[in-house]
């Protein structure tokens, strides 16, 4: 565990004053309302279960001050799990589209646009246990393609004009080495890459006016060079072959790395910006898809945590968004209580994470009032 001082503490802040003064006020008005008058869309993930009305039949956690908030902030949902095959493929042969439907109807209902994740998240940790230990029979080849492209179009049918943006392909790449990742399904169909191609002509032959996304975790912190290096690889074959790929959805799951804000990001935003140079030389347009922060290496005290993570958060947008391939800012969750990290990874210390620009009860912190800032100082689109 790391024990961070005040002092260090404040130094951090200190140094940030360093590289631009952290914005009190945040302006006026709704995110939405502040990122459409950049030409850009602002979002969140959305849990199905969270935007029920309370006390409908068979629901836990359905809170309609969520829903509101949810409503008036953002202008395009995407739904956290429910189009996830785990999700949405009970069995072989057939679709559980229920919760799926549910919120695209209440975004119809709210005017929200719908955005896609995901078609294919290519690897064996989030398959079915029945895609894990499927039979492909006696030409696994042509039985591969089908149950894919079936996938695909079953769900492009249903949506393909309804939601104009998928993360056809998720997380394909492994961290560790930037190496495929192989699964059941490559194995059938004869390889990663074109087992991901497949995934992505299926799609635009489907859909052909939806822009189709590889999404994917690589950040900016340390120990995600391979990663990086692996997903440009893989956007250089996409190119190479004529697979149709449109952008890449930079997640932005980031991880605040101690106390000294300033100093991370002058540390950081090096290898980020020759990342991103490189992605848009290729011509991919891009998306921040996931954003929310881990409060990694800062203090317990709410006040200096939430700021390091407000000022850690400006700084990255304030970066990335000068690209104008960005076109649409989601994060993957709204509220504190309802972020996947306290699950996933919760603080040595014992305090309860705060990953998301609005605490449990709804009230917004310093990271909102940074995203804010940050979509009001981007260069108009
Ligand atoms: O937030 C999601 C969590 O509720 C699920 O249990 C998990 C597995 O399906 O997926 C989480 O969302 C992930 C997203 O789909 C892809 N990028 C990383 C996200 C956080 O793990």
């Amino acid at each position: 565990m790391t024990h961070i001082t005040r002092r260090e503490a404040l130094g951090g802040a200190a140094a940030l004053i360093a590289a631009g003064p952290a914005i009190a006020t945040p302006p006026a008005g709704s995110l939405e309302q502040i990122a459409k008058g950049r030409g850009l869309r602002f979002g969140t993930a959305v849990a199905w279960h969270t935007i029920q009305p309370e006390g409908a039949k068979g629901v836990k956690g359905g809170n309609p001050a969520y829903a509101r908030l949810i409503a008036d902030q953002c202008g395009v949902i995407v739904p956290e799990n429910e189009m996830k095959w785990q999700w949405l493929r009970p069995t072989p042969t057939s679709f559980a589209f229920e919760r799926f439907d549910a919120i695209v109807a209440w975004a119809a209902q709210h005017g929200i646009a719908v955005r896609g994740h995901n078609l294919l998240w290519h690897q064996p940790k989030w398959f079915p246990a029945w895609l894990n230990a499927y039979d492909f029979g006696t030409d696994p080849h042509a039985e591969g393609e089908r149950l894919l492209t079936t996938h695909i179009r079953t769900i492009l049918a249903r949506y393909g004009t309804r939601i104009r943006s998928y993360d056809v392909v998720n997380e394909a790449v492994r961290p560790s080495d930037g190496a495929l990742y192989d699964t059941s399904l490559s194995r059938a169909i004869g390889g990663a890459e074109p087992t991901l191609d497949l995934a992505f002509h299926t799609a635009r032959a489907a859909a052909p006016q939806a822009q189709l996304v590889y999404n994917d975790y690589m950040s900016w912190e340390p120990h995600n060079e391979a990663h990086r290096a692996g997903v440009l690889r893989l956007l250089e074959g996409f190119r190479r072959r004529g697979t149709p790929v449109d952008a890449l959805g930079i997640q932005s799951h980031l991880i605040t790395q101690g106390s000294a804000i300033g100093a991370t990001i002058a540390r950081q935003q090096g290898a980020w910006r020759r990342f991103l140079d490189a992605v848009t030389a290729m011509g991919y347009d891009l998306i921040i898809t996931e954003l929310d922060v881990r409060d990694n290496g800062l203090p317990a005290d709410i006040v200096l945590r939430d700021r390091a993570v407000a000022d850690y958060t400006r700084g990255y947008l304030d970066i990335t968004l000068a690209y104008r391939q960005i076109r649409d800012v989601l994060c993957w969750g709204l509220a504190d209580r309802y972020s996947w990290i306290e699950g996933f990874e919760p603080r040595s210390d014992g305090s309860r994470r705060r990953p998301t620009l609005y605490d449990d009860a709804l009230r917004p912190k310093p990271m909102r009032a940074a995203v804010a800032a940050a979509l009001a100082a981007a260069a108009p689109r």
